[in-house]
């Protein structure tokens, strides 16, 4: 077991220990401990001496100017485009009737969800795969003797909530216990197994096993064979496997894939492409209005050290939830994002110490006599913070009867903490090791204060039950922010490490062990997987106060990690991976028809 959850009776927060690690507790307190020099520096106050000299990272203005956001406009809107997506979807109702093989069955399930559009279809989908599921009656797989339509209904199962024993893979096994070689002519069906072993918990040997064998034989695919449809997808799925991906990027990508497939049905991709362009629709005008809110703040000016980055945090927030009712959602989240963003670059890059411990401590009190002290743009940071804190507490208040403000100013003080312990270790260039590291580092990911605010956007009504299991960092929170941590890490830790921050997980690792820094990433890459299955474990769980659709946010949340960091630093960096997504997920439709598709793209490159 790689992570022990034990509490630090601080006061502060939960901290999430390793077993392995032969640290006592009492050190790694007294090492946190700030040395001297600080201690008299933190007393000091108001008037900032000019001969600060601080740091810089050397941010990018954003490349999304205000009036261009509000400049969007989409064609699909209004009750036509609603009418027709009605219509096509009573046609796909009526395939699910129609289509009696099981395996056609888990097919077309399959297509809807990675074409975007499976959410019309919950009820459809969960009552199929219930009939699946019973018809097998103790494990047994409708098609046994096909590795591919076992992986595709083992995947489907288990990502819908179904418990399938890993063991339906025995038979395609060998009688020393390796998978068949037999096996790895069939392309589609080792393409299939590598995904279903996505869906593995701790200690799952043959899923370990089927993951290990399904990459060596389709790397080995690619290398040899000349079908480009074949190979682009099987390089799609080897770079990050369906389970890791954030669904509206995958849908995009896969609408493309699917049109130019041999059995792409028609309906089925008017569907998507319609319901696609509605939902950016919508997501026009989410962003444009949080943008609006952005504006208002002033704070993309003032703050000018500090990433100015709208467009990324909203591009995050559709990463975690895209569905067009959690508009509100969204907005909400876009400004918890942004705020994170900045108050982020105040702690690693601008703040002096005592300034840090400042801010901290009012934020702390939530309280306005707090800051006086505070030097101009800390003032402007905290107020802006506190008013839309309270603003969002207000909603709820108004229409739930229900108080949070001691739940969301408890998740920012804890966040603020964490970074503060971050600048401490970074001024007296203490190194922690890799666990005591991460015990703070999944809290100043801040996936805590980003998934708090989700649960009260997204429940009514709030339960006293989930309010507790929330205060505790509930474990599906804690999976979700570490593998949100080492993706981060993976991606902006060159750069924090040039411009002067704490040692990231890489580079405690490689401290602690020696490792060079490639090795140190596989670990932490390794580690990622690691953290994924318990992730699934917790998914899987019978029982939780909260509700699935928080679940699938919180998980969400990783995969967008996994995503936007897949390159590097996508969330600072907009103009190179981030922009081709942003681009085509919120600014650009899809053409409806191939003809047109060409076209534009033909003028595209034009250009
Ligand atoms: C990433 O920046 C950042 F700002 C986060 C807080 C990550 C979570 C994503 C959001 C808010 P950086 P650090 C949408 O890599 O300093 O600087 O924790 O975070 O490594
Ligand atoms: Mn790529
Ligand atoms: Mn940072
Ligand atoms: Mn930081
Ligand atoms: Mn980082």
């Amino acid at each position: 077991d790689l992570y022990r959850l034990a509490s630090i009776s601080n006061g502060n927060f939960t901290r999430l220990l390793p077993c392995k690690t032969s640290t006592p507790i009492s050190s790694f307190v007294k090492s946190t401990s700030v040395p001297p020099t600080f201690l008299c520096m933190a007393t000091t106050q108001i008037s900032t001496p000019s001969n600060i000299v601080r740091r810089s990272a050397n941010y990018q203005p954003p490349i999304w100017q205000y009036d261009y956001i509000q400049s969007l406009t989409s064609v699909y809107v209004g009750e036509s485009f609603t009418g027709q997506i009605d219509k096509l979807k009573g046609e796909v109702r009526m395939m699910f009737n129609k289509v009696v093989d099981p395996l056609e069955r888990l097919e077309l399930i399959d297509i809807l969800q990675r074409l975007g559009i499976s959410y019309h279809f919950d009820d459809e989908i969960q009552r199929t795969l219930k009939g699946i599921y019973n018809a097998n009656n103790g494990g047994e797989m409708c098609n046994k003797e096909n590795i591919y339509a076992t992986a595709l209904e083992f995947r489907l199962l288990r990502q819908h909530g179904n418990s399938v024993p890993q063991e339906i893979f025995n038979n395609f096994k060998n009688e020393i216990g390796g998978f068949k070689a037999c096996l790895c002519d069939d392309i589609k069906g080792m393409l299939c197994l590598y995904e279903a072993s996505f869906l593995s918990v701790e200690g799952e040997s043959t899923l370990e096993e089927a993951r290990d064998f399904a990459t060596k034989q389709l790397s080995k695919y690619v290398k040899q064979s000349k079908n480009q449809n074949i190979i682009a997808r099987v390089n799609h799925a080897l770079e990050l496997p369906l389970h890791w991906r954030m669904s509206r990027l995958e849908a995009r990508w896969f609408i493309d894939v699917y049109r130019s497939g041999e059995d792409m049905n028609p309906i089925l991709l008017e569907l998507a492409v319609l319901d696609f362009n509605v939902v950016q629709a919508a997501h026009q005008e989410d962003l444009k209005e949080a943008s609006r809110w952005w504006r208002s703040t002033g704070l993309g000016e003032k703050l000018s050290f500090a990433r100015d980055r709208l467009m990324e945090s909203f591009l995050w927030t559709v990463g975690k939830t895209f569905q067009p009712q959690f508009g509100s959602c969204r907005r909400m989240l876009t400004k918890v994002n942004i705020l994170i963003t900045q108050i982020d670059d105040i702690y690693d890059v601008y703040g002096t110490l005592d300034e840090l411990e400042l801010f901290t401590d009012a934020i702390e009190r939530w309280d306005t006599n707090a800051m006086d002290q505070l030097p101009y743009y800390m003032k402007l940071c905290f107020l802006s913070l506190h008013n839309s804190i309270n603003e969002m507490a207000f909603d709820i208040l108004k229409e739930q009867g229900f108080h949070i403000i001691q739940y969301l100013r408890k998740v920012w003080a804890d966040l603020l903490r964490s970074y503060l312990l971050e600048a401490k270790w970074y001024y007296s260039g203490y190194k922690p090791s890799l666990q005591e590291y991460i015990g703070n580092a999944c809290i100043s990911i801040a996936a805590q204060v980003m998934l708090v605010h989700v649960y009260f956007s997204i429940t009514n009504p709030i339960t006293k039950e989930a309010l507790d299991c929330l205060e505790e960092f509930p474990n599906i929170i804690r999976w979700s922010a570490v593998v949100l941590r080492l993706a981060d890490d993976l991606g902006t830790s060159k750069d924090e490490l040039e411009r002067g921050d704490v040692p990231k997980s890489i580079q405690c690792y490689m401290n602690e062990t020696g490792a060079s820094e490639e090795d140190a990433r596989e670990h932490i890459r390794s580690l990622i997987s690691e953290t994924w299955n318990k992730m699934n474990e917790e998914a899987g769980a019978a029982s939780s106060p909260l509700s699935r659709t928080f679940i699938e946010i919180a998980m969400n949340l990783a995969r967008t990690a996994q995503c936007i960091y897949l390159h590097g630093d996508g969330h600072g960096v907009e103009d190179r991976e981030t922009k081709d997504n942003v681009l085509s997920l919120i600014i650009h439709p899809i053409p409806l028809h191939k003809d047109e598709h060409e076209a534009t793209r033909d003028s595209t490159l034009a250009k």
